[in-house]
């Protein structure tokens, strides 16, 4: 999939701002064709969450309806055009001029459709969503409380999962132009042999008549040019770079791909992608960047931002990055789903890798609603591939976060979607993320395990003398099972912002400091741990629950505001080299 582009064959046109915004309780929406158009409705931003902009719709889970109008642009005539969504919140089912587009299952992934028979000089974009939580939804909501299947956390609203479920449109929402003859999509690989690098660019494009590709890559004072024929709308190239500056954390260097269509000599489509070449494997107990081991110092995080929900406008994107480049990380999970593109984009240039987990979340395998739910993680798993293949960034997909993974249905279900990933790309590990630990069947056969431990949290309350030799022991139990590298990829404390004590008790933000300090002593001594992540870089907000007080999850080493606590400071003592 090619993120859309600006430049002289392909243009952009971004709809964020006040859009119309109409609640529908009662569902009456579609019997009474708001799809023409709504009247009697509310402004609201796009993109953001819609729970945190009104006081009437805090809990409220939909069906909402939205509408924008925009004019068509003289250059998109002749060439095709189209929709794309960023991420909506649950459902979305799309009109544009009363004619239904579409409509999209999942929350945080892109779609798109094209408009180009649709378009008229001033068109009217309808758009209605829904965020009902249910148990064959991915991520699952409402689940029945079971030992098996779930943990009773008495969530209102009901989530299955300790993120607030936000609603809406939340991501930005773009209108692109192409040229009707065009290049359809590129798969970037990189490599290594010695002190050179080697890109390979798999093109597809769709030309009716017989054309040919010009291909160009170029960086730190190189460059090269190819070009060759189309075969049955393919080509693949390989590209050697003497002396490549590779790419890294501390050393983010990205080459510029340029692609030309040309028909007749004629240049008539172009797309441009940074690449950054770098190499990731798992060897023994090693993870290896660019054939080094490498150490994932970082975090888990959230899209949660004051006001805006679950979208990170772009201050508070760059602030997140400022944060953990002020403490020394080198990576972070997207917990508990993909990212925003513009995240991604981030991640590339300021070199930070990513582990890019999909929404499955919660999952389980109970058989009701199992086929569905497996349905949708392929789905999902296969669109965040298809999204993100190109980044750099990307250096491992996690196909889940916390499956309750107890039935033997679990099995089956990871090796189809693990499966799946190595299919789609073979240049990258694949994993999955775990509170099971030993018990976990499906990290046999997954490149790294990673586990989420909270010793001292909930369990062992506020005892670290008995929560820290625990997980040593757990971590050379888990190693010594499945003899992988394995990533803590969640530990941490809720510490409310300003609360204090002496000894540490559980909630301050002794306690919290303390006990990701004492965690980080004893990871440490493993040469299997390749990474730890703390859980979380900043407050975030929940559903309502007795143990989330102000529907908060209090884990940010940041405040929700992104001012930091001592964890903080004491993290940054131990992961950032210039303190
Ligand atoms: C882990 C989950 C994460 C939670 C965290 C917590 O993966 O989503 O927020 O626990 O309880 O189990 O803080």
């Amino acid at each position: 999939m090619i993120y859309p582009q600006a430049n002289s064959y392909r243009g952009t046109k971004n709809l964020s701002g006040p859009w119309d915004f109409k609640w529908d309780p009662q569902n009456l929406g579609i019997k009474k064709k708001w799809k023409k158009g709504l009247k009697g409705s509310k402004r609201i931003t796009v993109p953001a969450s819609w729970n945190e902009q009104f006081k009437e719709t805090r809990d409220y889970l939909g069906p909402a309806w939205y509408q924008t109008h925009f004019n068509r642009d003289s250059n998109s005539i002749g060439r095709k055009v189209f929709l794309r969504f960023g991420s909506v919140n649950y459902m979305a089912e799309v009109w544009l001029n009363g004619v239904r587009l579409g409509s999209h299952e999942g929350g945080h992934l892109p779609f798109v459709f094209e408009v180009t028979k649709h378009l008229k000089k001033k068109n009217n974009l309808v758009v209605r969503v829904e965020g009902y939580l249910k148990p064959d939804r991915v991520p699952p909501g409402n689940v029945p409380p079971g030992p098996l299947d779930s943990f009773n956390n008495n969530f209102n609203p009901p989530a299955s999962f300790d993120f607030f479920p936000f609603c809406g449109i939340q991501r930005p929402v773009l209108l692109f132009t192409t040229p009707n003859e065009r290049i359809e999509d590129l798969t970037v690989t990189t490599d290594i042999s010695g002190k050179n690098g080697q890109v390979r660019v798999d093109i597809a494009a769709s030309v009716s008549l017989p054309s040919t590709l010009k291909v160009s890559l170029e960086g730190f004072g190189w460059k090269m040019v190819s070009e060759a024929p189309l075969k049955n709308g393919k080509a693949a190239y390989l590209l050697p770079v003497p002396n490549a500056k590779l790419w890294g954390p501390g050393s983010p260097n990205l080459y510029q791909l340029k692609v030309e269509l040309k028909l007749a000599g004629k240049t008539i489509d172009q797309v441009g992608l940074p690449v950054g070449i770098r190499t990731i494997r798992v060897k023994g107990s090693q993870l290896l960047l660019n054939n080094k081991p490498i150490f994932l110092k970082g975090f888990g995080r959230h899209e949660d931002y004051p006001g805006t929900g679950r979208y990170l406008p772009p201050a508070a994107l760059k602030k997140d990055y400022a944060n953990m480049q002020w403490i020394g990380a080198n990576s972070f999970r997207t917990t508990h789903y993909p990212y925003s593109d513009e995240d991604m984009v981030m991640a590339d240039r300021l070199g930070f890798l990513v582990i890019d987990e999909t929404p499955a979340v919660g999952l389980f395998f109970k058989k009701d609603g199992l086929a569905r739910r497996l349905k949708l993680c392929r789905q999902f798993t296969r669109d965040m591939i298809a999204r993100d293949k190109n980044h750099p960034c990307v250096a491992m997909w996690s196909l889940a976060n916390e499956p309750h993974s107890n039935r033997p249905a679990a099995v089956p279900f990871f090796k189809n979607l693990a499966q799946l990933a190595r299919n789609m790309d073979k240049s990258r590990p694949v994993t999955l993320v775990s509170y099971l630990g030993t018990p976990e069947k499906s990290f046999k056969f997954l490149d790294l395990v990673c586990v989420n431990r909270y010793f001292g949290w909930y369990s062992e309350p506020c005892d670290l003398n008995k929560a820290i030799p625990r997980l040593s022991k757990d971590l050379d139990a888990i190693y010594r099972r499945f003899k992988k590298p394995l990533l803590v990829t969640e530990f941490g404390a809720d510490a409310l912002p300003g609360s204090h004590a002496q000894p540490p008790a559980m909630f301050s933000e002794e306690y919290q400091r303390e006990m990701i300090s004492r965690y980080l002593g004893v990871i440490k001594q493993k040469p299997f741990v390749v990474g730890a992540h703390v859980w979380n870089l900043s407050d975030f907000k929940t559903a309502q629950a007795t143990h989330r007080p102000n529907g908060m999850n209090y884990k940010g080493v940041f405040t929700r505001q992104r001012k930091p606590k001592l964890a903080a400071f004491a993290l940054r003592k131990l992961w950032n080299k210039n303190t």
